[in-house]
């Protein structure tokens, strides 16, 4: 996709500070550094718009970008400086789960996973999160460039594996240094905008699994 505009919107801290045109919103989530600020700047062919290692676990908001006046990137607080309850459930607050849980602009989540190592117990309870909530995933192996190419199947393999990929959930290998899966990305992205905006109101769909197990459960 051409990219011809991009900026940064707003540090959230709250919904209330949400935007409220009604975009397109696509959360980007993953461990402090695994390369989320290096991937936006690609993304939005903008080198220090979102910023590259600031210190990790500091900010605490979610960070607005909007391009081409068509969709919101929301850069989540990195996780894994903390045990993955307390890190999930308490040091990120209510404001996360509502979003997630609440946020009707939200479309699918991007998750970014280092290509180099297996999944950590926090990306693996992330994504089994965001599936118990019935959002869809593509997940990113990012730093593609640190491994040799012909090992990028085998690692890949790994993370589907670690995750249990379900559903219409992805695997796309990024680099930030090369833009290696940058137009893949974009790809995928719009194919998923598009078939969202082709599909019935959805607002229902993530109340359902929770009313089911409620019922079968009594
Ligand atoms: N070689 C390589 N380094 C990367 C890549 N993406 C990020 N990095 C480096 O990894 C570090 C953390 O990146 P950053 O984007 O700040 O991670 P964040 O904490 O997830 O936002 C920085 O030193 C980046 O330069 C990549 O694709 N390839
Ligand atoms: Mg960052």
């Amino acid at each position: 996709m051409k990219v011809t505009s991009s900026e940064f919107v707003i540090s959230a801290v709250g919904p209330k500070q949400y935007p409220e045109d009604g975009l397109h919103e696509i959360a980007l989530v993953g461990r402090s550094n695994v390369g989320k600020s290096s991937l936006l700047n690609k993304m939005m062919n903008r080198k220090g718009l979102a910023r590259i290692s600031s210190r990790p676990g500091k900010t605490q908001t979610l960070n607005y970008f909007r391009v081409n006046q068509m969709l919101y990137f929301v850069d989540f607080p990195g996780y894994g400086y903390a045990k993955v309850a307390k890190s999930i459930k308490e040091t990120w607050g209510k404001m996360i789960e509502g979003y997630l849980k609440n946020r009707q602009e939200l479309r699918f989540v991007i998750q970014l996973v280092d290509i180099r190592h297996a999944p950590s117990k926090d990306d693996i309870a992330m994504y089994d999160w965001c599936k118990q909530i019935g959002i869809p995933t593509v997940v990113v192996a990012t730093k593609g460039d640190k491994i040799a190419r012909g090992r990028w199947l085998q690692h890949t393999k790994v993370i589907r594996q670690s995750l249990r990929l379900r559903g219409d959930d992805t695997i796309i290998i990024f680099s930030s240094e090369t833009g290696q899966g940058k137009d893949e990305l974009w790809g995928e992205i719009l194919r998923r905008l598009r078939a969202n905006d082709q599909e019935p109101e959805m607002d229902s769909q993530q109340e359902i699994p929770a009313t089911v197990s409620n019922k079968t459960t009594e």
